[in-house]
């Protein structure tokens, strides 16, 4: 039993010393968090939420703690509520394609899980997020809402942790593809850039999965600093195209026709496509390991950014005329599909003159072109400051009534997405 404010709680679930970290944290007052609790149920996570909302006691949630904008980490003496413990997978089901779980699984493991079902994950054309159909959360007050009506669940997507948690999620999976290919090209401009992905749209259309664009210094990251070998040579420009469909001589058959197409009109200068396992992996990791090889490159600033298409690289050039040579690195990668470019700028050491060129000017520019000043990285508790670049001051006050509607005593994840 846990005593508290001349009120028997009786949580018999939890252990004293729980509630009594739980209180600890409480007094201590400025520091840094105490108390890290890991729910396995909605329920467990009720019950921590209801007594944290009644004793005003921050919370910060945590998932695969993979942001990049500190949108997991705690500012204070928060509380963290992990939910790593919560990777139940609850139902599979082979015809529907619906798999339900609980919302600590991480994707590895579902991807795992549902090629013996036939299935994948449901991973959009370009940041590879995950489109869940059905959602149950937690609200800051320990109530626990199933939306599956009124679409509730599109209140907490996005909303890291600070209108409520999720705990369970059913996501709508398609059937694993039979047929996979990959195509890494090199291009000289970034308009061949642009002409070559239109014209994917169109040669390659429904089978077209992913469509990412890496610069020469992005490339150069991973074959200087981790030694990976690029397949053609340099170029100011490379692209990897990805097909995903059901029968490989169909798929095959139109990549090849593609590629041929876009070779004779002088969009692509080299190329080489692949359907085997082990090379398209290669070829993926080219790309999806530069953000490692960026950590061998100095201090870096990092914008996760998206842009009108025709403006997708147009702060790498930007930022190369402001900086000149007091930054070693200016590149710019990511989801061309989606408007998402990732925009790294390293430096040997960091500096604030070296920031006051680079912000607000980077936010400034983004919001003149109408894009995002976060895509897929989200807002965090690097850039509540920043919101406004890309969001209107009504945006912002209708999300600011939607928190203290949600989640009037401000325990949920606080100092996160929302400007002070
Ligand atoms: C990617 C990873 C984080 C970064 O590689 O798509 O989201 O900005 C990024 O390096
Ligand atoms: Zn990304």
């Amino acid at each position: 039993m846990f005593y508290e404010s001349n009120k028997k709680v009786n949580h018999a679930r939890f252990k004293p010393q729980t509630f009594a970290l739980l209180n600890r944290s409480r007094k201590a007052g400025i520091g840094y968090s105490q108390c890290v609790l890991r729910p396995k149920t909605t329920e467990e996570v009720s019950r921590i939420l209801s007594f944290c909302n009644e004793h005003r006691i921050a919370v910060c949630p945590q998932g695969g703690n993979t942001g990049l904008v500190g949108g997991s980490v705690p500012v204070f003496d928060e509380v963290v509520l992990s939910t790593s413990l919560m990777d139940q997978i609850i139902s599979t089901n082979d015809t529907s394609g619906v798999l339900v779980c609980q919302a600590g699984c991480i994707l590895e493991k579902l991807d795992t899980h549902l090629a013996d079902h036939g299935l994948m994950m449901p991973l959009d054309l370009g940041a590879k997020r995950f489109l869940s159909s059905w959602r149950q959360c937690v609200k800051a007050n320990g109530e626990v809402l199933d939306c599956l009506r009124y679409h509730l669940k599109h209140l907490f997507i996005g909303s890291e942790g600070t209108l409520g948690i999720v705990t369970k999620v059913a996501i709508q999976c398609p059937a694993k593809p039979k047929a996979q290919n990959v195509a890494f090209l090199g291009l000289e401009s970034f308009q061949d850039v642009l002409k070559t992905m239109k014209k994917a749209k169109y040669d390659l259309g429904e089978i077209l999965s992913s469509c990412e664009l890496i610069d020469e210094l992005s490339l150069d990251l991973v074959t200087s600093h981790l030694k990976l070998n690029s397949p053609i040579s340099v170029y100011p420009f490379y692209m990897l195209i990805e097909t995903q469909g059901s029968n490989n001589d169909h798929d095959e058959m139109k990549m090849n026709a593609f590629l041929e197409s876009a070779m004779s009109d002088g969009l692509i200068l080299d190329g080489t496509t692949t359907n085997e396992v082990s090379k398209m992996q290669s070829l993926w990791e080219l790309r999806e390991r530069i953000t490692e090889g960026l950590t061998h490159d100095g201090y870096v600033f990092k914008y996760d950014i998206s842009l009108p298409t025709k403006n997708f690289y147009s702060l790498v050039p930007a930022m190369k005329e402001r900086l000149g040579d007091s930054a070693k690195r200016i590149c710019g990668y990511g989801h061309l599909g989606d408007g998402n470019i990732h925009l790294n700028i390293s430096v040997r050491e960091f500096t604030q003159d070296i920031l006051d060129k680079i912000e607000p000017f980077v936010y400034e520019f983004t919001s003149k072109l109408k894009g995002s000043i976060s895509a897929e990285h989200g807002i965090g508790f690097r850039k509540p400051k920043y919101i406004h670049y890309s969001k209107s001051k009504e945006s912002i006050a209708l999300m600011k009534q939607l928190k203290a509607m949600m989640d009037p005593n401000g325990i949920l994840n606080p100092y996160k997405v929302l400007p002070a």
